[in-house]
């Protein structure tokens, strides 16, 4: 997982990446009553992934397709936040499931390049 680390960050190397109190809403100590509030329109907007060119989506696309399998599953999908930032939680079943059913447009339980563009594009 180490190695991963900011990876996402050199991708987009923006000098405006939020921090605090960005990434407090994605506290591990956070209590149970805030998680299920993970939003990916809002996070790719805010970690400025939506104005990236497609080059740099795909390459934060393969950081987070950690078995290089060319998919990002379900259980990669879980810990897309430690992507970005090593102390973020990881998404909770409910929130991966609805992260996983907006990007898998051709419902094969996986999300390929062109639909994790395609859901950064939307968002
Ligand atoms: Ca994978
Ligand atoms: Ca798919």
């Amino acid at each position: 997982m180490r190695e991963s680390i900011n990876k996402c960050f050199d991708v987009l190397h923006s000098p405006t990446l939020p921090y605090q109190p960005f990434w407090s809403l994605f506290d591990p100590a956070l209590p149970p009553t805030a998680i299920d509030s993970f939003d990916h329109k809002k996070f790719f907007q805010m970690v400025g992934l939506k104005k990236k060119s497609a080059d740099d989506v795909k390459k934060v696309f393969h950081i987070l397709d950690k078995d290089k399998s060319g998919f990002i599953e379900e259980d990669e999908l879980g810990f897309i936040l430690k992507g970005f930032s090593p102390d973020a939680r990881d998404l909770s079943a409910k929130e991966t499931k609805t992260l996983m059913a907006a990007g898998d447009k051709d419902g094969d339980g996986k999300i390929g390049v062109d639909e994790f563009s395609t859901l950064v594009a939307e968002s």
